[in-house]
Order: structure tokens, then sequence, then C-alpha cells
């Protein structure tokens, strides 16, 4: 049985919710993500723009010089894959050139005209996410009818979309963007609907590592870098509804529960 890969998140904003601007200097970026490296990351994903509810947005001008010199410098000593966190096309394109080979895009190619045919010619591995509205706003009473069918529906919709502009079918992931326009009911049915989810012939990628709803539903309310035996258990969730990446600030910590968990599930 094997276990989800780990995306490790290195975050290279000053206003990211769980590292507080510990990680803005690319060479505290670059130890953290060698720190994730050693820890066993299958993938590293680099954030230069947050996009936590009510984050402001940055420019490209801004993400190429925070997110370049990073992808560079961990290409020097490490094979690991890197994915890169952006709704900008040319710098999906700026960071492929520099050695990653996943867009992650929480608009799923939807922010710019030009972003599902760069993918295409990309050639690389895209994360299409789910998100209501925009971070500026999305948390503003979420309202569906059937979270889980209609998140669904959007991403298969984007899905055929990618491939008709070109990308093959088994580099598109499909990401229920949990927190993104949600609140923590319409989260968790999309974590009980995730075996529908991966039924659906495209990997699927969940990220739930120190939410704000993991708070909501353990209350006192505990601080980001607190909610790490809540992000497990979703993790775990994922892990036996047949999710094959997710993603997480905790590398080691996320490893070990999913490496017991596979473990308990091939005997
Ligand atoms: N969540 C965040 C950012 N990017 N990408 C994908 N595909 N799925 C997610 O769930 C996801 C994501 C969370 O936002 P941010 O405020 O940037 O926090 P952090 O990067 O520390 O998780």
């Amino acid at each position: 049985m094997r276990r989800p890969l780990v995306m490790g998140i290195v975050n290279l904003t000053p206003d990211s919710f769980s590292d507080g601007g510990r990680f803005l200097v690319p060479r505290r970026a670059l130890d953290h993500a060698r720190r994730l490296i050693a820890e066993g990351a299958d993938i590293l994903d680099l954030g230069a723009e947050s996009t936590r509810p009510g984050a402001a947005p940055v420019s490209q001008q801004t993400e190429l010089e925070r997110l370049l010199p990073l992808i560079e410098a961990i290409r020097q000593d490490s094979a690991i894959a890197i994915s890169v966190d952006t709704m900008k096309p040319a710098v999906a394109q700026a960071a492929m050139a520099a050695g990653a080979t996943i867009w992650n895009d929480v608009t799923a190619l939807g922010h710019d005209p030009l972003s599902l045919a760069t993918a295409a010619s990309l050639g690389c591995n895209v994360v299409l996410m789910h998100m209501r509205g925009e971070p500026r706003t999305m948390q503003d009473d979420p309202r569906y009818d059937d979270v889980a069918a209609e998140v669904e529906a959007y991403l298969l919709q984007r899905a055929l979309a990618a491939q008709q502009a070109g990308v093959a079918p088994d580099r598109i992931w499909l990401d229920p963007g949990l927190g993104f326009g949600k609140t923590t009911d319409h989260n968790l049915a999309l974590i009980a609907g995730l075996p529908r989810l991966a039924s659906r012939g495209y990997r699927v990628l969940l990220g739930a590592s120190r939410k704000r709803f993991i708070a909501a539903l353990y209350p006192p309310a505990v601080e980001p870098a607190d909610r790490l035996a809540g992000s497990l258990a979703i993790a775990l969730a994922g892990a036996r509804a047949g999710v094959a990446v997710v993603r997480a600030h905790d590398v080691a910590a996320t490893i070990q529960a999913l490496d017991v968990d596979a473990a308990i599930r091939q005997v």
C-alpha cells in the first residue's frame, strides 16, 4: 500500500498566516526548504503570494524576485520536484525554466486568459484548485446547495478545458480547495466526498494543513502551528479516500502518520 506523496510548504510571503514571515528572507526559505527535503518531502510547494482570506495581491515582479533565486538555489543540490503556487502564467513559465515542474494554481488556470495555453506549452503538471470568489472576500458567507457535487463539477469542467487546451490528462491534479470560500461544514462535506472525487480518473491533492477550520472544530481556537493533530486526522482521511498528494507544513510528522496508516492498510 503506497502512501500519498507529501508536498512540503515553503512560504516566501511576509504575511503568510502560518509562518508569520519567518521565511521572507531567501536564506531562511532555503534553510526551510532543505529541512523539508531532509524530512523526506516528495515535492516542495513554493508560494510567493499569500492566498489566505483577506490577503493583498502581489506583483509579478515581486513574485519572480522571491521565487527564482530560491528555485535556483534548491536546484543546486537537490533534484526534488518543485511546485510553484502562482496564478500568473509568466511566473509559472519563468519558474519552469528555472527547474520547477508543477504549476499549483488556486484559480484552476482561470485567472489569466493565457493560463491554459501556457500550461499546455510548458508540459508541466498542473494543480487545478477550486476557490469560490477571490481571497479578499471568499469567506464572506459562502453558500452552496451541494458543495461536494458543485466543486466536483467545477473541477471536472476545468480539467476538460485544460485537456482541450492540450494538457495531458495524467498531468492534471484536482484539489477541492479546503478553506477557499467554504464554511467548516462545507470543508467537512468536501472531505467526506473525497472518495468520489478520487474516482474520477485524475489525481487528487488535498491541502488542510494548519487551516482555520481545524481550530473551529476543536475549541478553544488554537494557533496555526498548534493544528498539527487535526491536520494529520484530515491527511489520513484523505489517504483512505485515495488522495494522491497531501500538502503539509509538518512534513516529518505527516509522513510518519501516512506511513503507519499505509502499513496498517496493507495487512
Ligand atoms: N492552500 C493554501 C495555499 N495554496 N494550494 C493548493 N493546491 N491547495 C491548498 O489547499 C492551498 C494551496 C493556503 O494558503 P496560504 O495562506 O498561502 O497558506 P500556506 O501556504 O501557509 O498553507
